[in-house]
């Protein structure tokens, strides 16, 4: 099912056509609008005149979260703000917020992408939408909400948390598709456990956008199997709209990026140069089409890889693979370079372990994972732990080549948050 046939099956020639245009339109107008990009097209001594193909984006400067920093508040703005409509905010780990403007446009816009995204996976009218997402100054549901709405779903804005309202709102409403974190889903999944809620038989629940940070192929699986529901990977970021941004069809094989909005490159984080489709590496995205606060170059820090293959599904938008991480969130244990997802991809693969962990990094270069039993997971028997946390420390050590010491704790025992999930505690002092 398509939501616009015509421009998701568009042609590659006329696709990049249509890119190299809005590229140069875009460039054009930050050079008129933007004295933040001024200065640096100054500096480069480069003119729009330049860009004459889309190999040409390399030319441009990149725009980094430090540039939205340092801009903030209305410094990257290219339309008064009497044309701006929302505004929304995204909180890094430090410092100020990056404040994300909207125009008229630019809602309309994420709105239709999103629907486009939920159509993909089969959605239509006929469904109930859950959103579990957070309202407020986060992309994260207001932008799918509006999408929804276009598709004509009812929308129900239940935001996160509460459980038990969130349950009692999907038996009253036969709610049929929901958006989640992946984190919240797994809680709520052992939620319905504990309540003795048979997913499959009591609710309608068939399918769950699940996004906003990053998780593993065995995360989905755990969530599909505990549920009875298909899932889909939605990904994107406040810089660029919000969710909406890639998604996955049917076929669950990676997320068609929207490329008549977007223009994606894949760089090496290290050295700033481009990387051939198929190779892992830093994701690269410039607006082509945000009217209010376009953006060149954004270094997204998300690592992943393109595949252009073509897709059974038969839209001509290529595919982001799964996000594997941060360039930033990569951790140094023992010398060691480990990506958070590397341990959660364990975890999750390992019969007897619940939902929920924490990695904890203490003393000199300790590293601690914490990890809840599944509800079932415990049969009385100590050796039986025992064996289960040697096979875990084990199965680590061959992912990351160091050998944690591992916490089985109880069912429900670790910290939730309703928001992203804070994996990650750092209490090194080195
Ligand atoms: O998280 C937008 C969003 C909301 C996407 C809901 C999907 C669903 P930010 O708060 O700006 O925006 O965070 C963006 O979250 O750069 C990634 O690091 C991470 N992220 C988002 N979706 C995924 C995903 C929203 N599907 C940052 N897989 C991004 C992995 C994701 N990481």
């Amino acid at each position: 099912m398509f939501w616009d046939h015509a421009i998701e099956t568009l042609d590659r020639a006329s696709l990049r056509q249509l890119q190299l245009k809005r590229l140069q339109a875009t460039v054009r107008r930050v050079a008129r609008k933007v004295s933040f990009y001024r200065e640096q097209f100054s500096q480069a001594r480069l003119r729009p005149s330049h860009i004459g193909a889309l190999a040409d984006v390399r030319r441009l400067p990149f725009t980094t979260s430090a540039d939205l920093r340092a801009n903030y508040p209305t410094g990257l703005l290219a339309v008064g703000l009497e044309d701006t409509l929302r505004l929304h905010t995204s909180s890094g780990t430090t410092g100020k917020p990056k404040a994300l403007f909207f125009s008229r446009q630019d809602v309309a816009n994420a709105a239709e992408l999103c629907a486009r995204c939920l159509v993909m996976t089969g959605v239509t009218r006929r469904d109930v939408f859950q959103n579990m997402m957070t309202y407020g100054l986060f992309t994260g549901a207001l932008v799918t909400h509006y999408g929804a709405e276009k598709v004509g779903c009812l929308v129900i804005p239940a935001g996160p948390g509460n459980s038990e309202r969130q349950l009692l709102l999907m038996q009253d409403f036969r709610t049929t598709v929901f958006h989640i974190t992946p984190s919240y889903a797994l809680y709520f999944a052992d939620f319905l456990e504990k309540r003795g809620i048979n997913a499959r038989r009591e609710l309608a629940l068939r399918k769950a956008f699940v996004g906003a940070e990053p998780h593993t192929e065995e995360t989905r699986g755990k969530i599909e199997q505990a549920l009875g529901i298909e899932v889909y990977n939605s990904y994107g970021l406040s810089e660029m709209n919000g969710p909406g941004v890639a998604f996955e069809c049917e076929h669950k094989q990676g997320m068609h990026v929207w490329e008549d909005n977007f223009l994606v490159e894949i760089i090496d984080p290290q050295t700033g140069e481009p990387l051939p489709d198929g190779e892992m590496g830093e994701l690269v995205m410039t607006t082509l089409r945000r009217e209010a606060m376009p953006l060149l170059r954004y270094r997204t820090r998300d690592i992943t890889s393109v595949n252009p293959e073509p897709c059974a599904c038969g839209r001509t938008h290529r595919r982001l693979n799964r996000i594997t991480g941060r360039s930033d969130d990569m951790l140094i244990v023992r010398g060691v370079n480990i990506y958070p997802q590397q341990i959660e991809r364990v975890l999750m693969g390992t019969p007897g372990i619940g939902r929920n962990y924490v990695i904890q990094l203490e003393g000199l270069d300790e590293m601690i994972i914490k990890v809840e039993l599944a509800e079932a997971g415990f049969d009385g028997q100590v050796e039986h732990l025992v064996r289960l946390q040697t096979k875990i420390a084990e199965r680590l050590r061959a992912e990351i080549l160091v050998k944690p010491q591992v916490e089985l704790v109880p069912p429900a025992t670790l910290p939730v948050s309703e928001g992203k999930a804070k994996r990650v505690i750092d209490n090194r002092k080195l």
